[in-house]
C-alpha cells in the first residue's frame, strides 16, 4: 500500500469524507502504478483530484468599498489608513474595488474562471459595529447577497471571520488583541454569524494569519507597519496578544460548531514559515523538520494550534517572556479542526549545521530571484515543504489542508487597452502549483487551491501599488480586465492538469 493510499484508508474522519466527498480518493483515472511504472509517472504528473477545490481569495477590507454605508462603523484599517503617512499615498479602503456594489458582476468574473470555491472574510465592524451588541442586519444581508449569487453559480463560500478589519470601538475600549476580553467578543461574534449566515455558509476559518495582525501590528520596527500600528516594545507583550489570538480561534471553533444547524467545517488560515531543505537528503530534510519546529514563530503558534502545547524547545528560549498562560487555555486553542489553510508566499531555505539547535538557516543574497515586493522571494519548494511539514514535524497525518492563498505582485503593465501580459505571475503561480501536485502525489492530504487574489485590491501599507490580482482593477473607472495569470489559471482548472 503506497503513502497515499494508506492515508486515505486511514486518516479521514467522518466529517471531513462528508465534506470533501471523493476529494482523497485519488480518482484520477486508473491507476498505473502497478502494472507499467513509465505511464504511471506519466500518469500521475501535474495532475490533480477531480474534486480539487479550485478557489479564489479575497478580503474584505481591502475589496469591499463602501466603507461608512449601511451602518459600517469604523475598523483599526480605517483609522490607520487615514493617519498620515501610514500607507503610500495616503491609499485608504474607502472605495477599494467597490465589491460592495459590484459583487455581482465579481462572481460573475469567478463563474468565468470555473472556480467552485471562494474564499472572502466577513467586515466585524460592518456585521456589529461596535465588535460587540447589537448585529446590523443591513452589514449581514449583503453577505447574505452575496452567499446567494455564488452559489447561484455553483461556487461554495467559504468565509473567514477576522482578516484583520478589527472594529476600532474594540481597539478603544480594551485596546483590542491586548486585552483578553477580546477573546468573548470573537466567540459572539462568531456565534452571530453562525445564526444570521449558517444556512449558506457552511465553510469557516476563524483567523486570518496570527503572526501579521498581531506581531506586525503591535510589535516593533516594522519597516510596513500594519494597524493599529504600535510598537509595544517587550516580546512578551507579542506573545500575550498570539496567545489572546490563539484563545478567540478555540473559543470561535466552540462557538461555530455549537450555534452550526447541520454538518460545518472549521479551520484557520496561517502562514507559518516553511522551511526549504536546500538539498534533500535525510540530514538536510532533518535540518528542515528542526528548523520548522524551532524557529520563531511557528512554535508560538501553528505548534500548540494543532498540537495544544506551545513547543517545548521554543518556549525554553523565550524564558521570562512567555506568555502567561492560564487553566483550561491550552485545551481551548486546540480544537480539532476540519481542515488547515496554509497561506503560502515564500520560505526560507534551511540545511543540517553543528549549532545547538541543529540545523542553519540560508540567506538570500541581493540578486536572488523576487516577485515585485522586497520580501517576496521565489521559493516555490516552500509550499511543498510546507505541507508535509504539517504532517511529517506536527504529525497531522488526518489534517486536510488547503492552500487559502498564494500569489504574487506583478510588475505590470497596467496597459487597459490590451491583455495584461503578467507572464511573472504565470511563471510564479506555475511553479509552486506544481509543487502542490507534488504534495498530492506524495500522499499528502491537500484539498484545495486559493490563488491570492481574484482581483487586484488594497495591499494594505502598500496601498494600491501593488497588484496581486488574476484580475486586473482600474480604480479610477472600476474596470475588471482578466490578465493573462487568469486566462492560464482558467485552463488548469479546466484540465486539471498544471502545465
Ligand atoms: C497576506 N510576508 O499577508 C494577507 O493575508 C493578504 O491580505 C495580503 O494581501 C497578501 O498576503 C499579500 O501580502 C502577508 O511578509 C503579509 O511574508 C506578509 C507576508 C506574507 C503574507
Amino acid at each position: 500500500m503506497d503513502r497515499r493510499h494508506f492515508l486515505t484508508a486511514t486518516a479521514l474522519g467522518a466529517t471531513a469524507n462528508q465534506l470533501l466527498p471523493g476529494l482523497l480518493h485519488g480518482q484520477r483515472g486508473p491507476d498505473l502504478a502497478e502494472s507499467d511504472p513509465q505511464a504511471a509517472l506519466q500518469k500521475a504528473s501535474r495532475t490533480f483530484p477531480t474534486n480539487f477545490w479550485w478557489g479564489a481569495a479575497t478580503a474584505a477590507y481591502q475589496l469591499e468599498g463602501a466603507a461608512a454605508e449601511d451602518g459600517r462603523k469604523p475598523s483599526i484599517w480605517d483609522t490607520f489608513s487615514h493617519t498620515k503617512g501610514k500607507v503610500v499615498n495616503g491609499d485608504t479602503g474607502d472605495v477599494a474595488c467597490d465589491h460592495y456594489h459590484r459583487y455581482k458582476d465579481d462572481v460573475e468574473l469567478m463563474a468565468e474562471l470555473g472556480v467552485k470555491h471562494y474564499r472572502f472574510s466577513i467586515s466585524w465592524p460592518r456585521v456589529i459595529p461596535d465588535g460587540r451588541g447589537t448585529v446590523n442586519q443591513k452589514g449581514v444581508d449583503f453577505y447574505k447577497r452575496l452567499c446567494d449569487e455564488l452559489r447561484a453559480h455553483g461556487i461554495t463560500p467559504h468565509a473567514t471571520l477576522y482578516h484583520w478589519d478589527l472594529p476600532q470601538a474594540l481597539q478603544d475600549k480594551y485596546k483590542g488583541w491586548q486585552s483578553r476580553e477580546i477573546v468573548n467578543d470573537f466567540a459572539d461574534y462568531a456565534t452571530a454569524m453562525v445564526n444570521g449566515l449558517g444556512d449558506r455558509v457552511t465553510h469557516w476559518m476563524t483567523l486570518n494569519e496570527i503572526l501579521t495582525f498581531s506581531v506586525v501590528g503591535y510589535g516593533v520596527g516594522n519597516t510596513a507597519p500594519h494597524a493599529p500600528g504600535l510598537a509595544l516594545a517587550r516580546k512578551k507583550d507579542q506573545l500575550q496578544i498570539i496567545h489572546h489570538a490563539l484563545l478567540a480561534h478555540g473559543h470561535a471553533c466552540q462557538a461555530i460548531r455549537a450555534a452550526a444547524k447541520g454538518t460545518c467545517s472549521v479551520a484557520i488560515a496561517e502562514n507559518f514559515s516553511p522551511y526549504v531543505p536546500v538539498v534533500e537528503t535525510p540530514e538536510h530534510i532533518e535540518a528542515a523538520r528542526l528548523a520548522f519546529t524551532r524557529t520563531d514563530f511557528n512554535g508560538a503558534i501553528i505548534t500548540p494550534l494543532l498540537t495544544g502545547k506551545y513547543d517545548p524547545y521554543w518556549l525554553a528560549q523565550q524564558g521570562a517572556e512567555a506568555p502567561d498562560v492560564k487553566a483550561g487555555d491550552m485545551e481551548l486553542i486546540h480544537q480539532k479542526l476540519d481542515a488547515l489553510g496554509f497561506n503560502c508566499y515564500t520560505g526560507t531555505y534551511v540545511r543540517a549545521a553543528n549549532t545547538p539547535a541543529g540545523f542553519e538557516t540560508l540567506d538570500t543574497f541581493e540578486g536572488y530571484p523576487r516577485m515585485a515586493l522586497p520580501w517576496l522571494t521565489l521559493v516555490p519548494e516552500s509550499i511543498y515543504w510546507g505541507i508535509r511539514m504539517i504532517t511529517d514535524a506536527l504529525g497531522q497525518k488526518a489534517l486536510p489542508i488547503f492552500i487559502s492563498e498564494n500569489g504574487c505582485a506583478d510588475s505590470g503593465p497596467v496597459s487597459s487597452t490590451r491583455e495584461m501580459q503578467d507572464t511573472d505571475r504565470v511563471m510564479y503561480l506555475r511553479q509552486y502549483l506544481r509543487q502542490v501536485q507534488r504534495a498530492v502525489d506524495d500522499g499528502y492530504p491537500v484539498v484545495g487551491y486559493f490563488p491570492w487574489s481574484l482581483m487586484d485590491n488594497f495591499e494594505w501599507a502598500e496601498g494600491y501599488t501593488k497588484r496581486f490580482g488574476l484580475v486586473h482593477v482600474d480604480y479610477a473607472t472600476q474596470k475588471r480586465t482578466p490578465k493573462l495569470s487568469y486566462r492560464w489559471f482558467q485552463q488548469v482548472i479546466k484540465s486539471g492538469v498544471v502545465r
